[in-house]
């Protein structure tokens, strides 16, 4: 029996990828070189500091760990200034409706994200209510396909993996919740996600039903 859902927050709940590659983006060309809106798709649901390893990698620049501290929190600042223009108007279609209907189904809901700056982002578009848990890059030492930040929003929801599904949007998302025994749906292209057990689109007239529907698992 399902009773709980956890979230991944930038290309599930809202889409900060855009943010991300913005700030980074001006990190790049500030370090003589750019990097395209296809490369950036490998950096979502990776951690700042793997992702500005990527990026340098990318732009044949290589710094040393002091150099990179002081870049990542230099892009960070950059993003957080992105971030606090955040409206409630930037939650991805669907998203809401489907959250009240797990509140209504008596469903738990917890956040699993790699970004340190989940908790503010959830505030920003007014949603930290709705959950009973938040997992965010702060609380993780291990980074996903690690299983770590979905296992953590089980063990605070109360829950086995078994009684969970992860919605995820990263390939590498997926493979973290498949690794760690949860179900595992993919938002998004089945093209990158076709591992998982199911893969939406959005969440646009997604329901609760049709996600019981769709996992063989009993109710
Ligand atoms: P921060 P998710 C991830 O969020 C983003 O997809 C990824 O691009 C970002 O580098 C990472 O968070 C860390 O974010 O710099 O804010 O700590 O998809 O796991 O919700
Ligand atoms: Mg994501």
């Amino acid at each position: 029996m399902i009773k709980g859902c956890i979230f991944d927050l930038d290309g599930v709940i809202v889409d900060t990828a855009k943010y991300h590659f913005q700030a980074w983006r001006r990190l790049a060309n500030e370090l003589g070189f750019d990097f395209t809106e296809e490369e950036n798709e490998k950096l979502k649901g990776v951690s700042r500091v793997e992702s500005l390893k990527l990026i340098l990698s990318w732009g044949g620049v290589e710094k040393s760990p002091e150099e990179q501290a002081e870049l990542a929190a230099r892009k960070n600042e950059w993003y957080v200034e992105l971030i606090s223009n955040m409206t409630p108007e930037e939650i991805l279609p669907g998203v809401k409706e489907f959250l009240d209907e797990l509140k209504l189904e008596g469903i738990k809901i917890a956040l699993g994200s790699a970004s340190k700056n989940a908790p503010a982002i959830l505030e920003r578009v007014e949603l930290t209510a709705y959950f009973d848990a938040i997992i965010d890059g702060t609380k993780t030492t291990r980074s996903k396909p690690d299983p770590q930040v979905f296992q953590l929003g089980a063990e605070a929801l109360g829950l086995q993996p078994s009684e969970t599904v992860v919605f995820e949007d990263a390939p590498k998302g997926i493979d973290a919740a498949l690794n760690g025994g949860f179900w595992a749906v993919g938002v998004g292209d089945p093209a990158n996600l076709g591992h998982a057990h199911l893969v939406i689109p959005g969440f646009k007239d997604f329901t609760f039903d049709k996600l019981i529907a769709a996992l063989p698992v009993k109710s």
